[in-house]
């Protein structure tokens, strides 16, 4: 198959890494990125939408690689003098990201819609592929620990992920529409890739989004996952705890498992190599290969592994 298009779904930092390695193996025009708008929040009076930023300022080669979010050489003045204000500054909002903020609440309050407002932001950073929000209406991720309920970024950055998690919902999402252009990018699509980001906080909010899981399953033989846990552990974030926690096995093969109904092949790291007749059982196709990106040269060594699985030309 040749030129068409490639969805992919995503989260934060592990997304951002794997679409850095894809934007170099085909042409980035070509893809359709749908990002997680679940964990947005209001900070300071400004909406932050994480996820969408850091996939924003990786493909537009500004991101802090160290920290996999925000913007590489950023300063925290502002947050600073927020802090001698005695205002809570948990949550590290750098001088130039608050430029994005700042922006996106102003034309929120214009009535803009979020995907009109992340199109100007890319463009404006110089980002080739099209990045779209899930749904330009309120969802918002709740955290249930056995002490009470948790909105996502208290969860994630204030408590550092460490409560035990007993289930986790998305507010707003059975009312919520899919973002404009969403349903139809996926129906058009070549091929459809679920980045290794977290099943249940980054990917399991965009399916969440009324008809998206329905439109993936249309296409399911066009559509591969790759494993975000590798050796029981979590390429990033807290993923395998969070499996732990809901009395899941924190293993490639239980993400699979989560999206068998949708997904045709499973890409898992050589280090789970012996799951891939699990996979297989799950009757998906297992493709074993690394996928730890430290380097440029290995994120784009999966992405080649990936769009070769799905016989699109590069
Ligand atoms: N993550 C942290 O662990 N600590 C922070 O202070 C923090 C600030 C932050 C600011 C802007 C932004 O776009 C992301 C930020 N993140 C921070 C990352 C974010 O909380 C998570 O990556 C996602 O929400 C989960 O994918």
């Amino acid at each position: 198959m040749s030129g068409g298009s490639v969805v992919a779904l995503a989260g934060g930092v592990g997304a951002a890494r794997f679409l850095n390695g894809l934007t170099h193996v085909l042409a980035p025009e070509r893809i359709f990125i749908i990002g997680n708008t679940a964990d947005d929040a209001e900070i300071h009076g400004l909406h932050v939408s994480p996820d969408l930023d850091t996939v924003t300022y990786t493909l537009a080669g500004l991101a802090d690689s160290k920290r996999g979010w925000g913007i590489r050489g950023d300063s925290f003045r502002c947050l600073e003098a927020l802090g001698r204000l005695r205002t809570e500054i948990w949550f590290q909002l750098g001088d130039w990201d608050l430029a994005t903020h700042l922006h996106r609440t102003e034309r929120l309050r214009q009535g803009a819609r979020l995907t009109d407002i992340t199109a100007e932001i890319t463009a404006a950073l110089g980002v080739r592929a099209q990045i779209v929000p899930m749904s330009d209406d309120r969802i918002r991720t709740r955290i249930c620990t056995p002490t009470g309920e948790l909105e996502f970024q208290t969860y994630f950055v204030k408590r550092r992920a460490r409560d035990k998690v007993v289930s986790v919902h998305f507010e707003g999402a059975s009312e919520a529409t899919p973002a404009r252009g969403v349903i139809e990018a996926i129906a058009g699509a070549d091929a459809i890739i679920l980045c290794p980001s977290n099943p249940f906080i980054s990917i399991g909010p965009i399916l969440a989004v009324r008809g998206i899981r329905e439109a993936l399953q249309y296409k399911r033989n066009r559509v591969v996952a790759i494993s975000p846990i590798v050796g029981g552990r979590a390429l990033k974030g807290p993923a395998a705890h969070m499996m732990k926690s809901m009395r899941l096995r924190p293993a490639a093969v239980e993400v699979a498992r989560l999206y068998a109904d949708f997904v045709n092949m499973f890409v898992l790291d050589e280090a789970d190599q012996k799951q891939a007749v699990l996979v297989e059982k799950l009757g998906m196709r297992p493709i074993v290969t690394n996928t730890i990106m430290r380097s440029l040269r290995e994120k784009k060594s999966l992405a080649r592994v990936v769009v070769r699985a799905l016989e699109i030309d590069a």
